[in-house]
């Protein structure tokens, strides 16, 4: 939907090196208690590069060196009272410091072949795998709630 507005601009970092993947289980906030990215909202003023930058080096004491950019996530809510969510997904390779666990989540390193999909929120096993693959992406998704009812997924050939 062309003239669809989110409430709320928030950002994901997934950093990959070596084959593996840096994930949180996460503690606080929207999604507490799911396996994601770092990542957080906007604080006014920010870009989406600087938001994702300032979020993982507060959740996890880590300096990102390399992101990029890869897709835009869009959520709303069947029920109409949570609101409606863009969300820039960035990737990297590159940091600084030790991922350090924190009152806002628990780092741990994943074989990229291994990624808890159950554990995650349900519209990550759709566009996941495609940004891992270094293809860029946009994508609208729908939930009643934890569940997902519909999703549309453009993603690079
Ligand atoms: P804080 O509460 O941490 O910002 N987020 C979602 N991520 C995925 N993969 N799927 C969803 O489906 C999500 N809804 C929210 C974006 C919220 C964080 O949670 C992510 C932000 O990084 C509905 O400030």
């Amino acid at each position: 939907p062309a003239q669809w507005t989110p409430d709320i601009l928030a950002t994901l970092m997934f950093v990959v090196q070596k084959g593996r993947i840096l994930l949180i289980r996460k503690k606080r906030g929207i999604g507490a208690g799911k396996v994601n990215g770092p990542g957080g909202k906007f604080e006014p003023g920010e870009t989406a590069l600087q938001c994702v930058l300032r979020e993982v080096r507060e959740e996890l004491h880590i300096d990102i060196e390399d992101a990029r950019e890869m897709g835009v996530l869009n959520f709303s809510f069947a029920c109409g009272t949570i609101p409606e969510i863009r969300c820039h997904v960035f990737m990297a390779t590159s940091f600084t410091g030790t991922p350090t666990e924190t009152p806002e989540a628990e780092p741990f390193w994943c074989p990229v072949d291994g990624i808890p999909y159950d554990l995650m929120w349900q519209d990550d096993r759709f566009w996941l795998p495609a940004m891992l693959d270094g293809k860029r992406f946009e994508a609208f998704f729908t939930f009643e709630g934890d569940r997902m009812l519909e999703f549309s997924l453009k993603a690079e050939d």
